[in-house]
């Protein structure tokens, strides 16, 4: 099903992580940066594949958001994705005005929603009691952010993401499935092997 119109977190189709990040790094081909929040996200960014421009952050809360716009900013010739889960994002919304404000084109922030801090212990999270976290970030100014309606709209979605000019904010709900992977725990390789990804280390 394509979505031809704009609709409400409730009718959007409950997905899964890793499905979903699994379908985004086969649409992906020009060497587009991925940061993966903290959280089950950057989980299931490492069991899709563990590609040299894919940033894990590991220890503190919304920061993919901020991550992946400074990238966006410093290489504007490459498309940028953050994957950022409902409850970090609500830590950092501040975040989304910033890049509301700023409107760098080749950013795309995919917000992974499944009501809750699943790796903390399952809390619910205020995106499962009534906080809209699409209908924040177009009130952030974020005007191109929109549900998946499913699967095959969440795909339509990233390849327009891919293609034309952003700031993109794609929501998805998600179910409360493990991840398939943990991350291996070292910042200092995470980071070196990303700066290399990205061409600025040697
Ligand atoms: C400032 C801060 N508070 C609390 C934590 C502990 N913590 C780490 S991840 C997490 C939950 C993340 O939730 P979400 O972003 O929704 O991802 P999910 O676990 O659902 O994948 C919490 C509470 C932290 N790392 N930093």
């Amino acid at each position: 099903m394509t979505a031809n119109h704009p609709i409400s977190r409730d009718a959007a189709r409950v997905m899964n992580r890793f499905d979903l990040i699994s379908r985004m790094v086969r649409r992906l081909h020009h060497e587009e940066a991925v940061i993966g929040g903290i959280g089950y996200s950057n989980f299931d960014l490492w069991a899709a594949e563990r590609r040299p421009q894919n940033f894990y952050m590991l220890g503190s809360m919304g920061l993919a958001c901020p991550i992946a716009f400074g990238v966006a900013l410093a290489q504007p010739h490459r498309r940028v994705i953050a994957l950022e889960g409902d409850g970090s994002i609500l830590m950092q919304l501040g975040a989304l005005s910033t890049i509301g404000a700023q409107r760098p084109r080749n950013l795309t922030i995919v917000l992974l929603d499944n009501g809750a801090y699943q790796i903390t212990g399952g809390q619910p999270a205020a995106s499962a009691l009534g906080t809209d976290l699409v209908a924040v970030a177009r009130g952030a100014g974020l005007a191109q952010s929109s549900w998946a309606a499913d699967e095959d709209d969440f795909e339509e979605q990233i390849d327009r993401a891919l293609t034309e000019d952003g700031p993109w904010v794609i929501g998805c709900r998600i179910d409360n499935e493990k991840p398939r992977d943990t991350t291996e725990r070292d910042p200092a390789l995470i980071r070196d092997r990303f700066m290399r990804g990205l061409g600025v280390k040697s």
